[in-house]
């Protein structure tokens, strides 16, 4: 079967068709969080009946990059912090299949935070999930973007001096039109929350806090954790930029001063995605150019298509 003829089709699948046959079993750390983004993945996928052929998942390096060994689909680990212009490139050409970038807090934050803001500016449709760990995990726990203030590590032995940045806050005020934050020690509400990023159209960020064990010694700063709508005291309309702002403010000092919520955040179904918007103006190409390519053996080169993207 090819992308092309499994978009779309209607079919029950089951959560082990995510499982590759080549390194079934990750190599995480014990007790690591990223096992609770690949088990969400799975689960959300198979409950929205997505078929892995029409699954493309684009990771960044690090410890969460892996997650592209250990699900089963069209994937592209790309170079670091690199996942979203792939993930773009990919929904251009190819509208029909969904998109699914991951990486790292530092991949996410910090090397790749420019491609960040401006595909939530841009609204590109496709559900970025980041494993915020607060540190650079695979190479061995330096400092990153949302390492706590005073946090020790290698890089930072007398402890962190730099204030840390706010993902939530940033993601909205960049343009994402679906922002939300789970956590691994929870993974029936991170199913439930990839389950709508992947069904909302445009820009979903899903800001993923993952316990780093061996590197992150706080890592058990993700339980208990607060859902902020089972919570008459943190709740608020999520159509509602202001209000939503406000909760992800105070969500973002809660997590340094040890209280942790989760929830969805914000979501705006009235703006048009990239996709759309271009399609209105008539610069999208008709049908897939992925396609054109698998059945004419003619390359036709993406740019007579999409714009230079000034
Ligand atoms: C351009 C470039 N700079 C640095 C590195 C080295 N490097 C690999 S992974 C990584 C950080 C990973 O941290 P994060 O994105 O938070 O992912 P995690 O391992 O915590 O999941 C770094 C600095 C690299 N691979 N490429
Ligand atoms: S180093 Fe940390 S992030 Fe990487 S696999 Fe181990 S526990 Fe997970
Ligand atoms: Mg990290």
């Amino acid at each position: 079967m090819s992308a092309f003829s499994a978009i779309g089709e209607e079919r029950e699948v089951e959560q082990d068709e995510f499982t590759p046959s080549i390194e079934p079993q990750p190599t995480w750390c014990p007790g690591c969080g990223d096992y609770g983004v690949l088990k969400a993945l799975k689960g959300a996928m198979s409950e929205l009946g997505k078929n892995p052929e029409e699954i493309l998942l684009a990771t960044g390096i690090g410890c969460s990059g892996k997650l592209n060994s250990y699900f089963d689909s069209y994937g592209f680990h790309t170079i670091h912090g690199r996942s979203l212009p792939v993930a773009r490139a990919a929904k251009l050409a190819n509208d029909g299949v969904e998109v699914i970038a991951a990486g790292g807090d530092g991949d996410g934050y910090g090397i790749g935070g420019n491609h960040f803001i401006h595909t939530a500016r841009e609204n590109h449709d496709m559900t970025y999930i980041v494993f915020n760990n607060e540190v650079f995990g695979l190479t061995k726990g330096q400092t990153s973007p949302t390492s706590p203030k005073g946090h020790k590590s290698k890089t930072q032995p007398n402890g962190n001096a730099k204030t840390p940045l706010r993902p939530l806050s940033l993601s909205l005020t960049a343009g994402s039109s679906y922002v939300a934050r789970t956590a691994a020690v929870n993974p029936n509400q991170a199913k439930e929350i990839i389950k709508e990023a992947v069904q909302h159209d445009g820009f979903s960020h899903v800001d993923f806090l993952t316990q780093c064990p061996t590197w992150n010694k706080d890592a058990k700063q993700y339980v208990p954790y607060v859902d902020i709508q089972d919570s008459e005291e943190y709740g608020h309309d999520l159509h509602d930029r202001q209000a939503a702002q406000q909760a992800m403010y105070e969500t973002e000092n809660a997590l340094y001063e040890g209280t942790v919520l989760t929830g969805r955040y914000f979501v705006d179904d009235e703006r048009p995605s990239y996709q759309e918007e271009k399609r209105a103006r008539g610069d999208m190409p008709e049908g897939s150019l992925a396609e054109r390519y698998f059945e004419d053996g003619e390359w036709e080169r993406s740019y007579d298509f999409i714009d230079r993207h000034a």
